[in-house]
């Protein structure tokens, strides 16, 4: 397998290690004693801006926090960048130049929370965080979602920022939605993390596809597309064109297959063929479809696998924080 591979495995080796005995070095412990001890705390989270928002993520779990928290903080730091242009405050807009968000969280517990197409709402992730605490239910859209986040107490703000603004007016010229992979790169923030009580929590935050018909939902809200967590088994969240994610139902696939299981990384592998295979079967372009997942599971271990090339994510354990090119199906 890749060298990637084999560094993912000594690094999580290495801090399972650390974490045993910091007198011990890995060398002097049996690898089946090795294999047997959790990496945690550990967060995983999708693109560049997976970096610092792990960050903000392992500020809380290095202090044995609870990674429902950590995820939450972590994710809200590209929801309030206004550079990031994807991801809540400045992302790029629907057909009608509107900034619609799309947010999910889910703890330990299976409690769930979702808002799909909120405006003007700086942190929805923070609204499907209320949404799962405060409401009987699981999921808000559109005005609802709304007047349920100015009811608890969030602020009405105007998230198109100039750059999206000016990019949404050149694109009007033409009106073509034909979303090109990885052009609309670094978007999509999904988070999972495992705390030091051994308990998973998931979040995923977006903007959506770029110029979306107003309305459009994509993967990142939905429980079980663009994300599930189960506390015994594992995590998953996903990034690339939604309506493929939730086609095969992908995040929950995912944690499906480690509960048969499979590594992170080959039940990656496996939901991405999933998307190969329908793809071929429904006769498109495979080129004109990227889809990535990255997986966690109970022991720390992680991996992640995508359909195009150019996908990366960020692990932060006690090793450090560091970005991992995914492995692709096309190379
Ligand atoms: C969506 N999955 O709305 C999101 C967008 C994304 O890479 O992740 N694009 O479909």
């Amino acid at each position: 397998m890749t060298s990637r591979r084999n560094f993912i495995k000594t690094t999580s080796f290495a801090s399972a290690a650390m974490l045993i005995n910091k007198s011990t070095s890995a060398k002097e412990l049996p690898a089946e004693e090795l294999t047997n001890q959790t990496n945690k705390p550990i967060v995983l989270s999708t693109w560049n801006f997976g970096l610092k928002a792990n960050e903000a993520a392992w500020e809380i779990l290095s202090k044995n926090g609870k990674a429902i928290d950590a995820v939450e903080a972590g994710v809200k730091i590209p929801e309030g960048d206004p550079t990031e242009r994807s991801v809540g405050y400045g992302g790029r807009p629907d057909r009608d130049g509107r900034v619609t968000l799309d947010a999910c969280i889910m703890d330990e517990q299976a409690n769930i929370g979702s808002v799909a197409a909120l405006e003007h709402i700086k942190h929805p992730i923070s609204v499907a965080r209320a949404v799962m605490e405060k409401t009987p239910h699981v999921m808000l859209v559109g005005d609802g979602a709304l007047q349920f986040a100015l009811s608890q107490g969030f602020k009405k703000e105007n998230l198109l920022v100039e750059d999206s603004e000016k990019e949404w007016k050149e694109w009007l010229k033409n009106s073509n939605y034909k979303p090109i992979v990885n052009i609309e790169n670094h978007d999509t923030i999904g988070m999972i993390a495992l705390d030091a009580n051994g308990d998973l929590s998931g979040a995923c935050t977006t903007s959506g596809m770029a110029f979306k018909m107003h309305g459009r939902v994509g993967d990142s809200p939905i429980i079980g597309a663009g994300l599930y967590v189960d506390n015994e088994i594992g995590a998953a969240t996903a990034t690339g064109h939604g309506e493929e994610v939730i086609r095969i139902a992908g995040c929950h696939l995912v944690v499906e297959l480690m509960r048969q299981g499979k590594t992170p990384e080959q039940a990656c592998i496996e939901a991405v063929n999933r998307v190969v295979k329908l793809t071929a079967n429904r006769k498109k372009n495979l080129k004109d479809i990227q889809v990535g997942f990255i997986a966690l599971n109970k022991k720390g271990e992680y991996g992640s696998y995508c359909v195009q090339s150019g996908f990366n994510y960020a692990v932060h354990d006690s090793s450090g924080n560091k970005l991992i090119n995914a492995d692709s199906h096309l190379k």
